[in-house]
């Protein structure tokens, strides 16, 4: 068929997601990209028009939505709203983050949740989408209002979760503090021991490298696909945007892969570093992220780098960029001069960082370009591992889970490959990842009949 009798079928579709979903704008930009991809494979496997595939599938299994009062350290009452989202259970429970920041609303977490469903499928395991959270904005709080935060939303978000029926973790703003507090709610209020929640503590039931292992696989990711260029990170110039769980742990495996990363972010400004983002100075982030909480500014003041405020890093010359903040955080611009610097590879640890405009930007430009859904999804990939362990009630060393881990890494980048590969070679890891994980869950759709 034709580009322009796609584009039509494109924006017909689009129509009625945008008039359905009004001013959910996120959701229609992850929904676009996906059904650019879909819409040409449809054609040649008519069976998913007449299932309705697309039509059910961007609509979710259901949506939850409460209201979360709390005490805050002066005794007053605050208010704050939950979500979650159950997209699709095709081939297992909805599993996915939650998301604490003041910019959280529904087209939003619709987006991640339906993004979630195509990378949970790539993962090979058996794992359907959702994901959750709250306009809650964890910065400048106590421990003890985000625990009491913690428990007023887990006290209504129990009742619909459960080991076999929807399996939150973290995502921005939650990590092993706030899975705690939620967990031990959970728990009290249940009264059972499952594992309902990854991103657990290890000595209650969660699983090494799973705090490393969306950094870890997005490097893992990358390099695979410079492999298809004879290429390594060996003696690469790396730029990595956010300075949180993901791009911590970027860092950590770029070092060990003998790369050099030269910045890293916040939603204040940008760290230089060109004489590249050690052990040592990874360790200070780390206290200075996890334990003080304080902000990226710091580092610059600390180890005498330049600091850029309100400025993102895609301005500084690399080779590699992997993003790791957060959504629409490169726009077409940006990807321009990325190019024209010379970096020819992005990786995506953060969800949807790159714009439309962006991604064309690489695409046009043959670069190396691996999205989210491929290339994060080593962190729900190893909550699969969490959660498979918890049933087991075994623990498995940390070897063995970095071992599965970089498999299953490998494994996705050769469904991108077996989807996604050109007429001239090039491989369009966005088509291949939108297909390959489309057809597992479409395929299972229909084998379970219109629900
Ligand atoms: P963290 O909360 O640990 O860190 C988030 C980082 O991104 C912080 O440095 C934060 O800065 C920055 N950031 C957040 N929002 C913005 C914003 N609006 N503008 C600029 N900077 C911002 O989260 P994670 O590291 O877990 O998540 C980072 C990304 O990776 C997200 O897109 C998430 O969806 C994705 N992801 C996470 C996975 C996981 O396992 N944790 C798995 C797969 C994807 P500041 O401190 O100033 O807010
Ligand atoms: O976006 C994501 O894949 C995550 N935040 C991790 C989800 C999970 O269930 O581990």
């Amino acid at each position: 068929m034709k580009n322009e009798a796609i584009e039509q079928k494109v924006n017909k579709f689009m129509a009625t997601i945008v008039a359905k979903n009004p001013s959910e704008l996120e959701f229609h930009q992850a929904v676009r990209e996906v059904i650019e991809s879909i819409i040409p494979f449809m054609e040649e496997h008519p069976i998913y028009y007449s299932e309705r595939i697309l039509e059910r599938i961007t609509e979710p299994e259901r949506v939850l939505m409460f209201r979360v009062p709390w005490i805050d350290d002066k005794g007053e009452i605050q208010v704050n709203r939950g979500f979650r989202i159950e997209m699709n259970s095709a081939i297992g429970p909805y599993k996915g983050g939650l998301r604490f920041h003041p910019t959280v609303n529904l087209g939003i977490l619709k987006f991640l949740a339906f993004e979630q469903v195509f990378k949970n499928s790539l993962t090979t395991l058996p794992m359907g989408g959702g994901k959750g959270g709250s306009d809650f904005d964890p910065k400048g709080k106590s421990d003890k209002e985000v625990m009491r935060f913690c428990q007023s939303f887990m006290t209504e978000l129990c009742r619909h979760i459960g080991p076999d029926t929807d399996v939150p973790a973290g995502d921005i703003g939650v990590g092993g503090r706030e899975i705690g507090y939620m967990f031990g709610q959970y728990k009290r209020i249940r009264n059972e021991f499952t594992g309902v929640l990854t991103g657990k503590g290890r000595l209650w039931g969660g699983s090494l490298i799973r705090p490393e292992a969306t950094g870890y696989g997005n490097v893992y990711f990358a390099q695979e696909m410079l492999k298809t260029r004879g290429e390594s990170f060996k003696g690469k110039v790396v730029t990595v945007s956010g300075s949180g769980n993901v791009a911590q742990y970027t860092v950590e495996k770029v070092n060990e892969f003998g790369g050099k990363c030269v910045t890293l972010s916040d939603s204040e400004g940008f760290i230089y570093d060109a004489k590249g983002i050690d052990a040592e100075k990874l360790k200070f982030v780390m206290y200075l992220k996890n334990e003080k909480r304080g902000r990226i500014k710091e580092y610059a003041d600390k180890f005498g780098c330049d600091y850029f405020p309100n400025e993102r890093p895609w301005g500084i010359k690399c080779d590699v960029a992997l993003p790791s903040a957060t959504q629409n955080e490169i726009n077409g611009e940006e990807a321009k001069i990325l190019v024209k610097n010379g970096c020819y590879c992005v990786s995506e640890g953060a969800n949807m960082p790159s714009t439309p405009e962006a991604v064309e930007v690489y695409i046009k430009n043959k670069i190396l370009f691996g999205p989210g859904k491929a290339a994060n999804a080593g962190g729900v990939a190893t909550s699969g591992l969490e959660m498979s362990q918890n049933s087991l009630r075994l623990s498995w060393t940390r070897e063995e889970v970095d071992a599965r881990l970089h498999q299953i890494m490998k494994d996705i980048h050769e469904t991108c490959k077996k989807y996604g590969t050109k007429e001239d070679g090039y491989i369009n890891y966005v088509d291949g990842a939108n297909v390959g994980g489309f057809v597992k869950v479409a395929n299972s759709m229909i084998d379970q009949g219109a629900v």
